[in-house]
């Protein structure tokens, strides 16, 4: 993630409505896209200032319009406050700011919270599930024709191996070569691979709207009894898939190492986590239809079988839209996917057998 000079940081927090004056303004977080920072101000008071990635997000305006309506809509359905994101507004009340240095948003610091990198029990993971499944939930009632495309085939998996394909033939860092394990493993599973989205458009699987970006860090817990307590990063809750939601968290909740882990011996998908969610999940979600709750395990392998072949992608292509912090993470990424995926694929028929005897 690029350091950000102070006269930037400065200049951006001038454009918002903050308590007082800003006393310490530093980088925070886990996040692969935006570049995030902690502010806090004289009287103590944090917020989370954001610039948001103009390389993954191509209509700022138009997701930042998707994030003012649903957290409006969340809020009006929320118990506590903290339960969903609060914006803070510009000196002149818009919901963002945009200067010569790129797309500002600021939040209010969701205080008393813990946000994980691996769930520390059960318990966690599966408080996570409830406030994912809740999210989507919540959701249904939404009006889907406001929302705005925020990445265009996000999770279209197919559209996802044709921009492979065109990375790979283009090879600008000359890095295809030692790498070819990796190509052969995602071009072995690509006929598989577009299941769901092949469901989806025979209208098979509903399209809802989903957050889409489900991993235990975009969730906040209560620091003191980690109870879900807020959804964050909607920067991609578009039109989608719930098993995505539902995958995409088993990909990285489940799994028993660090997404960029070297040792790949430590990486294996839990199916007590993969239990735990799929009960969370299920109770919050109750309208899930019979294919859906059948395409959960395949919406695990797809989401971790496609965030492989993303990582892949972007190593070939030279890391510009994961944030790298080492050479050769994207690769490591892509590695540790890998392995989940085969893990998956050993322990199928469990997985399989646990969705059936958790649905209610
Ligand atoms: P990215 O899209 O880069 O992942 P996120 O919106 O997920 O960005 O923010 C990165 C991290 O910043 C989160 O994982 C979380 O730790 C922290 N964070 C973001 N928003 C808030 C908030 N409002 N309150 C507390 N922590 C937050
Ligand atoms: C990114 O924004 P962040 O770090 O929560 C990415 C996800 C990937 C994830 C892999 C907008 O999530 O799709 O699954 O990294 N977000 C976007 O860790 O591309
Ligand atoms: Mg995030």
């Amino acid at each position: 993630m690029s350091v950000l000079p102070k006269e930037v940081l400065t200049l951006a927090l001038s454009h918002f409505r903050l308590d007082s004056k800003w006393v310490s303004c530093d980088s925070y977080g886990c996040g692969h896209i935006n570049n995030t920072q902690l502010v806090v101000t004289e009287s103590g008071r944090r917020y989370i200032l954001q610039k948001i990635s103009e390389q993954a997000f191509k209509d700022v305006p138009g997701l930042m319009e998707n994030i003012q309506g649903v957290t409006e809509h969340l809020r009006a359905k929320a118990e506590d406050p903290k339960n969903v994101l609060t914006l803070v507004p510009t000196l002149d009340g818009q919901c963002f700011a945009n200067d010569e240095n790129g797309y500002w948003r600021v939040y209010d610091f969701v205080e008393d919270t813990v946000c994980l990198q691996a769930p520390e029990s059960d318990q966690d993971f599966y408080e996570s599930a409830v406030a994912f499944g809740q999210f989507q939930e919540q959701l249904a009632d939404f009006p889907v024709e406001k929302l705005h495309e925020t990445i265009v085939n996000f999770h279209n998996t197919p559209d996802r191996y044709r921009i492979f394909h065109e990375v790979l033939e283009r090879d600008v860092m000359g890095r295809a070569k030692d790498v070819q394990a990796e190509i052969d493993f995602v071009l072995a599973r690509e006929e598989e691979a577009g299941l769901a989205q092949r469901m989806m458009e025979a209208g098979q699987l509903p399209r809802r709207v989903t957050h889409n970006d489900t991993k235990l860090n975009n969730v906040l817990l209560n620091a003191e009894t980690h109870k879900a307590m807020c959804v964050i990063d909607l920067d991609t809750v578009m039109p989608g898939l719930s098993i995505f939601d539902f995958g995409d968290s088993i990909r990285f909740g489940a799994a028993t190492a660090a997404e960029d882990e070297k040792d790949l011996s430590k990486m294996t998908m839990s199916l007590d986590r993969f239990r735990t969610y799929t009960r969370g999940f299920l109770k919050a979600c109750p309208g899930l239809t019979d294919a859906e709750i059948e395409m959960l395990p395949a919406g695990a392998k797809t989401m971790t079988l496609e965030c492989g072949l993303r990582f892949l992608t972007d190593y070939l292509d030279g890391d510009h839209y994961f944030a790298v912090h080492r050479e050769g993470q994207n690769l490591d990424r892509c590695r540790t996917q890998f392995k989940l995926v085969q893990d998956m694929e050993a322990k199928w028929d469990e997985m399989k057998k646990i969705v059936m005897e958790e649905r209610v």
